[in-house]
């Protein structure tokens, strides 16, 4: 089951993090499924959750495995808990999931960020010790949300092949919780929020199981915790006087509270924090507040050294810290979504986000067996003519369609109502050069619109091989947003000196569209420490100089509102003759510390408003 609702203990609510060191085995010959594994793990070795479970043991095998990974735990389920509803919910399994308790099937999942939960009731035993066994795998397929495939070698090992440059971590990445709730709850909000000078206005709506001669009422506390408003029912408008608005860089929050009420006894209750704040897109210009908005940040990744894409509060807070010191206004979620509790921190920072599905690696690699290598051979030798396109691919049309949808529903279902979302960016880098890219993303951006009660912008990130006039997606994005590597991937080097001129040409193209640009990714490979003068490829030097050139492209172009250089940090990818232990075109190296550029983007970014 879904379980959109994030856990929170209330009066009503309780709420256990199991995450800890669990069992842990590696499926080797597929014999897991078969050979009962649901019923207990013999054998095993320990796993830290959350964390991705590929780089904490020396073993490539375990590194690079395809296919199930097995883990368990063991939970106690009190007593007092016998008249509530006991859940288990997992923040995400990348990418999909089975879990068992007890032996039996509780719940099952695909896409790898995503939360999703089971009710225990039936199989649990109230006062004793329960076993909990999960199945992990990773497993990609064109068709799967993000795409590749798997490469059976002569030796029989397999190996997952990800059409996308970062590393495919997978494992148990967030939280684990256990959730008593009561059976009678509420299991959904939504709100709208709008002002008018002074005057803040949140519409909420509610879902709900209320009891008979219960009452559903809410109220909305300011920061302080003084009660500013409160209304009744499952629907309805809160006015706010002197509104105190949800800004970049402040992230002034109300907390909506919904309480189910009979007879002075509270029945349950949730605590919703809320940002008042307005996002549209008019003409060329991004407006938050009704006032043009200028992005300045980064491409992100979940990402850190050991824990993989595991989540860790530390380098969460490390990384806003650096947001901040950098003058940084805001992210994209780039290729997924990223862990609920990262957006919580972002909506209390006030940090602007660009909220991605994992839909990445949307490109016919399957020609060429999933190797990158020959893809970009194939995109520096005049683009994907020469192959299908990914999008007339019948089983694209038909189950990718399927699971692209899916994700979009669900991040628009968990996320809906974080302040710091203000678009939705549904794919990354698709090869939208073919007319059935177009019908493709007709449809998947009307269905998106429908799904967004705030009805955000909507965007999808384009790629070099789809400029203006060949991209056929572009027509149903809100706002271009574009990544492009003039100076890197072509004119690098001594022809840099002219990436500038090529890229405003560029831009000056798409600005005929009559919609704002966001460049969403530019940036060069970088080693820290590396210095040369004059620069080369590499050096830090070459970087900074590398971004002169792009941002005097950038100054150059009315219709651009932002810029977001790839990446605030080096991070980990495949292997292979393309990356040197990984992607190094970070500010910030994989441990968090500056490189030459980070000092160069904050002496840019301090002397550039959030609002222009
Ligand atoms: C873009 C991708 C991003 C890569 C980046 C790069 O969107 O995931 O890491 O290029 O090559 O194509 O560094």
């Amino acid at each position: 089951m879904t379980a959109f609702l994030y856990p929170q203990e209330t009066v009503s609510r309780r709420v256990v993090d199991i995450s800890g060191l669990w069992k842990f085995k590696v499926d080797t010959d597929s014999e897991g499924r078969s050979e009962g594994w649901k019923d207990g793990l013999t054998n095993t070795t320990d796993m830290a959750v959350p964390s991705s479970y590929n780089d904490i043991y020396t073993d490539k095998a375990l590194r690079d495995h395809c296919g199930d990974v097995w883990y368990q735990t063991e939970f106690l389920a009190p007593k007092e808990w016998q008249d509530l509803d006991v859940l288990v919910r997992f923040g995400s399994a990348t990418h999909r999931a089975i879990v068992w308790v007890n032996g039996e099937e509780v719940a099952s999942h695909e896409g790898g960020y995503m939360p999703f939960a089971g009710k225990l009731n039936d199989v649990v035993k109230f006062g004793q010790k329960n076993t909990l066994v999960v199945v992990v795998n990773n497993e990609l397929s064109e068709t799967t949300i993000p795409c590749g495939n798997v490469k059976q070698y002569d030796d029989g090992v397999r190996e997952v092949k990800p059409w996308f440059d970062f590393f495919n971590y997978s494992g148990l990445h967030r939280p684990v919780k256990l959730l008593a709730l009561p059976k009678q709850r509420i299991t959904d909000m939504t709100v709208l929020t709008d002002f008018e000078g002074s005057q803040g206005k949140v519409d909420f709506t509610i879902e709900a199981d209320i009891p008979a001669g219960a009452l559903l009422s809410v109220k909305l506390y300011d920061a302080d915790g003084k009660q500013v408003s409160q209304g009744e029912g499952t629907k309805g408008e809160l006015q706010v006087d002197n509104v105190n608005l949800w800004q970049p860089g402040k992230g002034y929050l109300y907390t909506l509270e919904a309480t189910i009420e009979k007879e002075g006894e509270i029945l349950d209750q949730y605590p919703l924090e809320v940002g008042i704040r307005t996002v549209k897109v008019e003409g060329t210009k991004f407006l938050i507040n009704n006032e043009p908005f200028y992005f300045k940040g980064f491409g992100k990744h979940e990402d850190s050294d050991h824990r993989g894409r595991g989540y860790d509060p530390v380098v969460n807070l490390r990384d806003m810290e650096l947001l901040n010191w950098i003058g940084a206004n805001s992210i994209r979620t780039s290729h997924y979504p990223y862990a609920e509790e990262f957006m919580q921190l972002a909506d209390r920072k006030g940090l602007v986000v660009i909220n991605e599905t994992p839909a990445v690696g949307q490109i016919n690699l399957l020609p060429f067996g999933g190797d990158m290598g020959g893809a970009f051979a194939m995109l520096g030798s005049g683009g994907s003519n020469q192959v299908q396109n990914f999008f007339e691919l019948d089983q694209v049309k038909s189950k990718g369609m399927e699971n692209h949808k899916d994700a979009v529903r669900e991040l628009i279902q968990r996320d809906k109502n974080h302040a710091c979302v203000v678009m939705w960016s549904i794919s990354n880098e698709p090869d939208t050069t073919h007319e059935a890219a177009g019908e493709y993303f007709g449809e998947v951006f009307d269905y998106a619109r429908s799904q967004d009660p705030q009805n955000r912008p909507m965007t999808f990130v384009n790629v070099l091989v789809a400029p203006h006039g060949k991209c056929k997606a572009a027509q149903h994005a809100d706002v271009i947003c574009l990544n492009r590597y003039y100076g890197w991937y072509m004119m690098g080097g001594y022809e840099m000196r002219n990436a500038g001129k090529a890229f405003a040409a560029e831009l000056s193209s798409w600005s005929t569209e009559g919609k704002p640009i966001v460049i969403t990714e530019y940036g060069a490979d970088t080693m820290a420490g590396v210095h040369k003068l004059p620069s080369v490829q590499w050096s830090e030097e070459y970087q900074i100089e590398y971004l002169d050139q792009q941002h005097e492209a950038f100054d150059g172009c009315e219709a651009l509102v932002g810029e977001q250089m790839w990446n605030f940090a080096d991070f980990q990818t495949w292997e292979g003759i393309m990356r040197v232990d990984g992607n190094k075109k970070g500010a910030f190296t994989r441990n968090r510390q500056p490189k030459m550029s980070a000092h160069y983007l904050k002496s840019r970014w301090e002397k550039i408003a959030d609002f222009n």
